[in-house]
């Protein structure tokens, strides 16, 4: 277990170093638009993410850097991603929302609360209409409970028996708002048994508790075959967005959860089965040099080239004369 634990503490140290600088990246205008940062949350991801295949489908939504590291997407390439720069994972025309890498079964992030849940429920249909052994992971947040597609999916996954696991990443804010207070009833383990989906609740900041509940989801879903729902209680330890400063939040709060992060807790564990602090540092080291190297390479490299923005879209004329 400890190689385990070890594995998945560097992940979320790359995960927790590359939302450091993709939030410097957009405070210093390198990047635009917006960068959601994952800090506090990287557990999740890492343990579920660490049990899939290659060829198994995830999708997320707009805090999804977390998502495609855990799935083992190419971190120069998200950064190119993030700075709209060619050889980016969606040649620089996506951004820090719209990563995916389909070699790599990363479905895509996501702007829309939820569509890629939507996506994901498609993504777990072929599977099932070519009889494919592949698993679906739908990541999304809780602000997504209140949101109508959600429902559909559930209910199309349901009826369809379709081999997804829908993982809630409840870091109780949605935006500003305090999601309970827009939540009518016990929220979304209740709503997805609903849909006769089985649901269970985990601690999304212990990332052992994570891993081996995602162990026995993932195994049932690859007998079974069945809508599976995963309710992963957490918190965003910054802003909603980079710039984001959360002064809507008490601020014991955000101290009373920096005491539950999950890097410190898997910090603490392994250093009580005698893992050397200075080993764990080394760690975090390695993490930042990566993706100080990742970003480095990223700003040298060149914009796209504009007739870039008319490959793979959707027809906008282009090629009925539109120049
Ligand atoms: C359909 C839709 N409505 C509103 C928004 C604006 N919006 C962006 S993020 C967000 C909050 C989402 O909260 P949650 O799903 O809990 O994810 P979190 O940001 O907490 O990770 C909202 C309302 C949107 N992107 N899509
Ligand atoms: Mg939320």
């Amino acid at each position: 277990m400890i190689s385990t634990v070890e594995r998945l503490f560097e992940t979320m140290c790359l995960i927790r170093a590359f939302e450091d600088e993709a939030g410097k990246m957009l405070e210093q205008g390198f990047a635009r638009g917006s960068v959601h940062q994952y800090v506090g949350e990287e557990a999740i991801a890492t343990a579920i993410c660490d049990q899939l295949h290659v060829t198994d489908y995830i999708s997320s939504y707009h805090r999804g850097h977390g998502h495609s590291i855990a799935k083992g997407l190419d971190i120069c390439a998200m950064a190119k991603e993030l700075l709209g720069r060619a050889g980016g994972t969606c040649n620089g025309k996506g951004g820090s929302m719209h990563i995916a890498d389909f070699s790599k079964g990363m479905l895509g992030a996501n702007g829309v609360v939820p569509d890629g849940v939507t996506l994901a429920v498609g993504a777990a249909q072929s599977i099932k209409l070519l009889k494919q052994d592949r698993v679906v992971v739908a990541f999304f947040g809780d602000g997504a409970l209140n949101r109508g597609p959600l429902f559909e999916a559930f209910n199309w996954a349901s009826v369809y028996e379709l081999p997804i696991l829908f993982v809630c990443e409840d870091n109780q804010y949605a935006h500003t708002q305090r999601t309970r207070s827009v939540t009518a009833g016990e929220g979304g383990p209740l709503r997805a048994k609903a849909f006769g989906i089985p649901a269970v609740s985990v601690d999304g900041n212990d990332v052992i508790a994570v891993y081996e509940m995602a162990k026995a989801l993932l195994n049932q879903l690859r007998t079974e075959r069945k809508p599976l729902y995963l309710h992963a209680n957490t918190h965003r330890l910054y802003g909603h967005l980079a710039y984001d400063k959360g002064l809507y939040r008490d601020p014991n709060e955000v101290e009373s959860w920096k005491k539950q992060d999950c890097i410190l807790r898997t910090e603490q564990w392994l250093q009580q089965q005698g893992v050397k602090s200075s080993k764990l540092l080394k760690v975090h080291q390695h993490a930042r040099q990566q993706v100080t190297q990742a970003f480095e390479q990223a700003k040298a490299a060149p914009f796209p080239d504009i007739l870039e923005a008319f490959t793979d879209v959707q027809d906008v004329g282009f090629e009925k004369g539109l120049k």
